[in-house]
């Protein structure tokens, strides 16, 4: 069946009330029956609630309190926030508020256990009393409409209204809800292309196509993920991993454990099945980080300008020096970092110590130095949203995990754009469409970002020095 309001009218409705909340319908006399009693069976103690009523000559029109409708014997209550309103008048959209009068709270709503919903001291809106029946569709109210006793009508009168009559189509009670923030938003929080399987295909050919520039004949970006200990970091190469394998993979190993489950440097290579042909970047994987263990300052220094080796151990209590076998002395740019990746666990977000946030902060000095790109991949968003693990699919439409991005950006200091939401694989043994989408997108940004960083480096260089650079391995 149904209801009068459109989602022009509820959208109106609530920018004059305020927040972010739904509606639900509660009462309609053409459903339930025109009773005063079993309106206040079914919207006694609901809270917020909007009675709108739609006349004969498609007017609709009614009003707002924020007060419990309660079973009383006769009862005025206060309600500072209440309003009447307009939303059609003959049928044309005619949106206006009528606010209560400032020395008027206290004759907002009008409670009796055998009324219907009753406005002001007038009474302005009287709805019905009793129980009434249709005749030919039509609900002829017994109420009353003396308008401009508690509401402020600004010259609107009964006429204008409600066109000087009370006999209406339809009565409704909407309950006026706050929203859950893991309800979905209907439009997205922010715009991606539509989730569908082609658009999967086309983002994984983006970036099976992908090449570094060209003029700086490098074959592979490196991207470094850095984070605290079991944040995702070798679930994120595992899962970019999946989606170019066509299976499941879990090549880095990945799980809990009291220190770094990861304690080698590994630049992992992207194979793309059945080629097996690697991709053009590597995902760096490394140690994480802990209050008193991890990388320090220097080390990301050196990690940064290429100087690590491949599998190298960090050592807490021996960190990397030019002496430590296999140390690159002079790193070509195929050896540097070209974007770095926080990876930050959504779960633990809330209880993220100082001192690593700290340790986080120390560390993007030199990153800002070397004007390496950054982001931050918000991993476990299924975690932290319920509906996630069902659909990550609404992880753009999601206004918790907004809030998410937007609490991780503050804190990081990057700009919101840069923080990416993620869902691992963990326990899946087969590839989703969304998660693959929601990881591919999160690639495309990666890659678009490192390539932002060689764009600088090739203004920078000197026209000889390209002519001399070395090719990669
Ligand atoms: N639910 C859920 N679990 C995840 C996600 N990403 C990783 N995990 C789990 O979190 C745990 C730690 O993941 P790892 O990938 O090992 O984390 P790490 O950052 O590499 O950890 P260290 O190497 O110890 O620093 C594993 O049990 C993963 O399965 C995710 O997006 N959602
Ligand atoms: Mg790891």
């Amino acid at each position: 069946m149904a209801g009068i309001l459109q989602k022009k009218d509820t959208d109106q409705l609530l920018k004059w009330i305020g927040g972010r909340r739904k509606f639900r319908l509660l009462y309609k006399i053409t459903r339930d029956g025109c009773s005063g009693p079993t309106f206040h069976s079914k919207c006694d103690n609901k809270g917020m609630t909007v009675t709108v009523l739609h006349n004969n000559n498609d007017t609709v029109y009614g009003g707002f309190t924020s007060q419990n409708w309660t079973s009383v014997g006769g009862t005025y209550f206060s309600d500072p926030k209440g309003f009447l309103f307009q939303l059609k008048f003959d049928g044309k959209w005619s949106p206006d508020q009528f606010l209560i009068k400032p020395d008027r709270h206290d004759y907002a709503i009008y409670c009796h256990s055998n009324y219907g919903p009753y406005f002001g001291g007038g009474y302005d809106l009287a709805t019905f009393n009793g129980t009434l029946n249709a005749s030919n569709g039509i609900f002829a109210l017994n109420g009353s409409c003396d308008l401009g006793h508690t509401y402020d009508m600004k010259g609107t009168d009964f006429n204008t209204f409600a066109n000087g009559n009370l006999q209406v189509k339809d009565l409704e009670v909407y309950q006026v809800d706050e929203c859950d923030m893991n309800d979905p938003l209907e439009v997205p929080w922010r715009k991606t292309p539509e989730w569908t399987t082609r658009v999967m295909q086309e983002l994984k050919e983006e970036i099976e196509n992908y090449r570094p520039l060209e003029q700086l004949k490098l074959r592979q970006t490196k991207v470094l993920l850095i984070g605290q200990i079991g944040a995702g970091k070798s679930s994120f190469f595992n899962t970019v991993n999946s989606i170019f394998r066509g299976y499941v993979t879990s090549q880095a190993c990945s799980g809990t454990a009291d220190h770094s489950l990861t304690t080698q440097f590994r630049a992992y290579q992207v194979r793309n099945s059945p080629s097996d042909k690697p991709l053009n970047f590597r995902l760096c994987d490394s140690r994480g980080l802990e209050e008193g263990q991890g990388i320090e300052t220097q080390e990301m220094c050196y990690l940064l300008d290429g100087h690590v080796p491949e599998k190298y151990v960090f050592n807490p209590s021996i960190p990397l020096t030019p002496d430590t076998p296999g140390f690159i002395k002079a790193p070509k740019l195929k050896d540097q970092i070209h974007c770095v990746a926080f990876v930050i666990d959504a779960s633990t977000v809330d209880v993220m110590s100082e001192k690593i946030l700290e340790k986080i902060r120390n560390l993007q000095t030199p990153m800002n130095q070397r004007g390496i790109p950054q982001v931050v991949l918000l991993t476990k968003i299924d975690k932290v949203c319920e509906p996630l693990q069902h659909d990550v699919g609404l992880t753009y439409f999601v206004p918790a995990i907004q809030e998410y991005v937007n609490r991780v950006a503050m804190m990081i200091g990057l700009p919101r754009s840069h923080v990416i939401p993620v869902k691992n694989y963990e326990s899946e043994r087969e590839l989703d469409t969304n998660v693959n989408i929601l990881t591919l997108l999160a690639m495309q940004q990666i890659l678009h970002f490192a390539d932002d960083f060689l764009y600088n480096y090739l203004d920078d260089l000197d026209p000889e020095i390209l002519d001399k650079m070395s090719t990669t391995d």
